[in-house]
C-alpha cells in the first residue's frame, strides 16, 4: 500500500531510498564525476515564472497530443531507463504495466533486464524501443528487426553516450551489477576488445557517427528520435541525417558534467528545428509546472527518468502509475490556473523568462 503522506513525485525517491540497497541506489540517483548537471537539472525550471492568465473557457479542455501519428491522451512519456530489475523482482513489466494504466508512451531500454519481446508482447500502442548502435553493426541490424516485429513505433537513438560517464559516486558506493540482472537483449553479440585507454580504444573507433544515423534510417521503417541533442547544430544535423523527432537531454546529467541543462537549451532547439519534427525533452522534471514550461519552451512533449524508478521501487507498478498520475494531474491543474485550456495554446507567452 502506498503510505497517505505520499503527496508528491519527491516523496517516491524517499519510500524508494529506504527499499534499495545503497550500490544500486547510488546507480539510480547518480549524475558524473560532481554531479553539477544533474543537480543544475533539478533547479532550472525554479527561476522559470509562469505568468497566469483569468477567465478563459474551459469547457473542452484537454492534453492530448498526436506524435509519429498516434495520439496521446497527454504529453508525458516514459523515458528509456536501464536494469529495471534492480529496483524490483517484475522489473520493466511492472513499469510497463504501470505506464500503460495512465496511457504514458513508454520506451525500453536497450539495457532493459527483460527481452524486448517479452515486452513487446504486452503493449501494443505507445511503445518505443531505445537504442545504442553496437560496436557490432550486425548484430544493432538484428536488435533493430526484433523491435519492429515486436511492435515497437518508434526508435530512440541515444546519440549522448559514446562511453559511460565518470560514475564516482557508483564507484565510492562500490556497486556491482548483481549476477541475476544482465542486459538480455544484447545476449549473443560478438565481445568487444576490453578498453584500456580511451583514445586508440576499439569503443572509440567504433563509436556511431552521423553516417550511422543515416546508415539505421536507411535499415528501418520506424521513425528515429535522436536522443541526447543539447546544440541546434545537431538538431539539425540530426534530421538532416533521417531522424525524425529530437529528444533535448544531457541524459540526466549521468554522461558529461557541466553540460547546460536541457530546459535552458530548449528554446533555441526548439527554434531550430522550426516544427518540421517533434521535440521532446527530459532531464529534472519533477513537476507538472516543470511539464508546463517545457511545453511552453518548445517541447511537444517531456521524458521521465528517476522518478518512474522510484515508484517503481517503492510500490511497483501501482506506484509508477501513481507518480505518472500526479504529473498528469498536476499539469492539468497547471493549465487550468495558468489559463491554458489545450496543448495548442501553450506558448512561452505565459513565462516570464530568468535563466
Ligand atoms: N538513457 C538512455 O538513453 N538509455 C539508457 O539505458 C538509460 N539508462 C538510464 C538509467 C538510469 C538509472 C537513469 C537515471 C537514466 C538513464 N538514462 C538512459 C537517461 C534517461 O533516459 C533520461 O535521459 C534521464 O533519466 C532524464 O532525467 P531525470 O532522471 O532527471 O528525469
Amino acid at each position: 500500500a502506498i503510505p497517505s503522506h505520499v503527496a508528491s513525485v519527491s516523496d517516491y525517491r524517499e519510500l524508494a531510498r529506504e527499499r534499495v540497497e545503497p550500490g544500486a541506489w547510488a546507480y539510480l540517483e547518480g549524475g558524473a564525476a560532481d554531479e553539477i548537471s544533474a543537480a543544475q537539472n533539478l533547479t532550472s525550471f525554479d527561476s522559470c515564472r509562469i505568468i497566469p492568465r483569468h477567465f478563459r473557457d474551459f469547457s473542452n479542455a484537454h492534453t492530448r497530443t498526436e506524435l509519429f501519428g498516434r495520439r496521446y491522451a497527454h504529453p508525458i512519456f516514459v523515458a528509456p531507463t536501464a536494469y529495471h530489475r534492480l529496483f524490483h523482482p517484475e522489473g520493466e513489466l511492472a513499469s510497463l504495466l504501470g505506464a500503460t494504466a495512465l496511457e504514458a508512451g513508454f520506451t525500453l531500454s536497450t539495457l532493459a533486464s527483460a527481452s524486448l519481446e517479452e515486452i513487446g508482447a504486452q503493449k501494443t500502442a505507445g511503445l518505443w524501443f531505445q537504442l545504442y548502435i553496437q560496436h557490432d553493426r550486425e548484430f544493432t541490424l538484428e536488435l533493430v528487426g526484433r523491435a519492429e516485429k515486436a511492435g515497437y513505433e518508434a526508435l530512440v537513438l541515444t546519440a549522448d553516450a559514446p562511453l559511460s560517464g565518470l560514475r564516482n559516486r557508483e564507484q565510492r558506493a562500490g556497486f556491482q551489477m548483481p549476477a541475476h540482472i544482465s542486459a538480455v537483449n544484447l545476449k549473443g553479440m560478438r565481445p568487444q576488445a576490453p578498453a584500456q585507454q580511451i583514445f586508440g580504444s576499439e569503443l572509440l573507433k567504433q563509436s556511431p557517427t552521423w553516417n550511422d544515423l543515416a546508415w539505421l534510417a536507411e535499415n528501418t521503417r520506424l521513425p528515429i528520435i535522436l536522443k541526447g541533442v543539447l546544440h541546434p547544430d545537431d538538431a539539425r544535423s540530426a534530421l538532416d541525417h533521417g531522424a525524425s523527432g529530437i529528444i533535448v537531454s544531457n541524459h540526466g546529467g549521468r554522461i558529461l558534467d557541466t553540460t547546460p541543462t536541457p530546459f535552458e537549451v530548449l528554446p533555441v532547439i526548439a527554434k531550430a528545428v522550426a516544427g518540421a519534427a517533434p521535440v521532446l525533452v527530459d532531464g529534472g522534471i519533477r513537476r507538472g509546472s516543470d511539464i508546463f514550461k517545457a511545453l511552453c519552451s518548445g517541447a511537444d512533449a517531456v521524458m521521465i527518468g528517476r522518478p518512474i524508478l522510484h515508484g517503481l521501487a517503492a510500490a511497483g507498478a501501482v506506484g509508477v502509475a501513481h507518480v505518472i498520475k500526479m504529473l498528469r494531474t498536476e499539469l492539468e491543474m497547471t493549465m487550468a490556473l495558468a489559463g491554458c485550456p489545450d496543448l495548442s495554446s501553450v506558448n512561452p507567452g505565459f513565462l516570464l523568462e530568468k535563466r
